[in-house]
């Protein structure tokens, strides 16, 4: 046994669960984490220009490659609550993600003590745990509890708020013998694959909806096969997007109100079966449930116990990791196939494709301003499959989705639930620590990019480049389309007369100063013309420069994008293709 401080127990059990790197913003109460940190050596650190900026970057790393936990270092009071949107976010989406805060002195936690908050009772609601430890020799045992509960079931956030004593005791610790506790997840049986297969074998145009939980269990070539071996289509969700790739013949398109595609929706629509995995019926993908639900029979697979039957009863509903889910059902599948007992699919399967070929929009507008729609035209000419694109709220998401190509899991990395303005650059550079080596490609609209916009200045200084495009409509676009039903344009413009900047005429802040006074490349574009060469150029002074590049896209002011309030039910304000 060797004696330590608990704190550098702490570190060394950070080290044993893989933990490399860490995001976060110092104060007093969180300072000796930091001398531990910096006596190992071991976790290379990222200061973020916001806590806020910090636990989303976290949170990014974290969505980037399958086992990743993103951590998030804080000090206690404001750092502490600086961090409830991301653990929210993280919560929301089912993320991993450990916020580690500081917290006044044991003895002085009931004294209104500087900076003293209870942290853990506000972060409760959003964490699958949040405590303050209490006993020095406990703090090796909470962060060994906190990975375990991250990594098993349905992964999520976790607080841990460390009071400076107990820190910074003493005691005794042996980190050789240590060993992360095992992960327990639930997985189908044999038997619950056949009933599922039974149902779906009985049904005539089934689907497979694939969400996030696809992604989280790293199971999206499992997806594919099972797809493949029962020719059925699949539908998957804005956080399973990508687990089949766009153009894949059994990608069927996304379905909903907003982040989706025509011919997702009329496919949904067309079906009457459905066998969601990994997914949560969450309310944006399946709109009002008397339209979405109507003449269907639904099989849910959830790792979530309390998960099936939350917004609605399936008519059957199987308690499993959706990888191990689905080895069962390909299993399964595989020897329906072998004996013949697998029906011919491929008249629905035709006729998916043929609603995927025809139920386009029109994308290739000329206009200056530009339209929306012209600038994922070009990005889907400019960017490869590899491409990872990282995105949060607003139209310029919910166009993304829509035209936007997506090849491969995590190449669509979004705060699907939470939303939280701001999201988007802190997130796009913990991708970029994840992951150095692929493009990344952050989509904001100009309000989003405002946000946390001084978090550009960690991508500058920790050489994190990526191209970060923001599409400026000078406007809080979505909520000025939501405004229609109310017949007002109140408080959501952007625009006002910048007297630094004559040349934006109305457009306001100017994007291309404020980035490259916080050291990063910006470019400008007014041109549909010039997307595609202004996109190789960021490229290129990525390459050159190692920091982010914003492209700055001047659009029309004023673009509704397709959306509704049910499946059957969406409205198009532009010409179909
Ligand atoms: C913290 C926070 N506040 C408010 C909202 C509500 N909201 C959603 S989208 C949006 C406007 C986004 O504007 P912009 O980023 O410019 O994107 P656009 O819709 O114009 O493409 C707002 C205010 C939110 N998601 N998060
Ligand atoms: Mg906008």
């Amino acid at each position: 046994m060797t004696r330590m401080r608990a704190i550098d127990a702490a570190v060394l059990v950070l080290e044993k669960e893989g933990i490399r790197c860490a995001f976060g913003v110092p104060g007093a109460a969180i300072n000796p984490m930091y001398s531990a940190m910096l006596q190992r050596g071991t976790i290379t650190h990222y200061l973020g220009r916001h806590v806020e900026a910090a636990v989303h970057m976290a949170e990014g790393y974290s969505r980037a490659t399958a086992g990743n936990i993103g951590m998030c270092l804080a000090t206690s009071g404001p750092g502490g609550t600086d961090t409830v949107t991301g653990l929210y976010s993280a919560w929301g989406d089912s993320v991993p993600l450990l916020v580690v805060t500081g917290q006044a002195p044991v003895a002085k936690l009931h004294k209104e003590d500087f900076q003293a908050v209870d942290i853990a009772a506000i972060a409760r609601p959003v964490a699958k745990l949040a405590e303050t430890v209490m006993e020095a020799a406990q703090l090796p045992g909470a962060f060994q509890r906190a990975f375990h509960v991250m990594r098993s079931g349905r992964p999520g956030p976790v607080l841990l708020d460390l009071p400076l004593d107990v820190q910074l005791t003493e005691i005794d610790f042996d980190v050789d013998t240590y060993e992360p506790l095992p992960v327990s997840r639930p997985a189908a049986t044999r038997e619950q694959a056949e009933k599922a297969l039974d149902m779906l074998v009985a049904s005539e145009r089934p689907l497979i909806v694939s969400g996030g939980g696809v992604v989280n269990a790293d199971a999206a070539d499992l997806l594919v096969e099972l797809a493949e071996v029962l020719d059925a289509p699949v539908i998957p969700t804005l956080m399973g997007w990508g687990t089949i790739p766009d153009d894949h013949r059994l990608m069927a398109g996304m379905a909903g109100l907003q982040t989706a595609h025509r011919y997702g929706n009329a496919t949904v629509l067309a079906s009457d079966f459905v066998l969601g995995i990994g997914n949560r019926w969450a309310n944006r993908h399946t709109g009002g449930l008397e339209v979405y639900r109507a003449g269907r029979t639904f099989v849910h697979v959830d790792i979530e116990p309390t998960q099936i039957g939350r917004i609605f009863t399936p008519d059957y509903g199987i308690v499993s990791d959706a990888g191990a889910a689905l080895e069962r059902l390909v299993e399964v599948a595989r020897e329906r196939r072998e004996a013949g007992t697998l029906p011919d699919r491929s008249g629905w399967v035709e006729q998916c494709q043929e609603r995927k070929r025809t139920m386009q929009r029109r994308t290739d507008f000329p206009d200056v301003p530009i339209k929306p729609q012209r600038v994922y035209q070009e990005m889907n000419k400019a960017f490869g499959r590899e491409t990872r694109y990282v995105s949060n709220i607003g139209l310029s998401q919910i166009a993304g989705a829509q035209f936007l190509h997506v090849y491969k899991p995590r190449g669509w990395i979004d705060a699907g639930q939470a939303g939280p303005l701001g999201w988007t650059v802190s997130a796009a550079l913990g991708v970029c620590v994840a992951d150095p080596d692929s493009l990344v490609v952050g989509l904001s609209g100009d309000y989003d990019f405002q946000f946390l916009i001084e978090q550009l200045a960690c991508g500058a200084q920790f050489k994190l480049p990526y191209i970060q495009l923001v599409v400026n409509n000078s406007y809080l676009g979505l909520i000025r389309q939501a405004q229609r039903t109310f017949e007002m344009d109140y408080c959501v413009q952007l625009c006002f007369q910048n007297v630094n900047s004559p040349e934006l005429e109305s457009y306001g802040v100017d994007h291309v100063k404020v980035a490259e006074g916080l050291g990063c490349k910006a470019i400008r574009v007014r041109d549909p013309e010039e997307l595609g060469a202004a996109f190789e150029k960021a490229q290129a002074m990525m390459a050159e420069f190692r920091v982010p590049v914003v492209v700055e896209v001047i659009l029309e002011k004023v673009t509704d994008i397709a959306m509704g309030t049910e499946l059957d039910a969406v409205e198009e304000f532009e010409e179909l293709a």
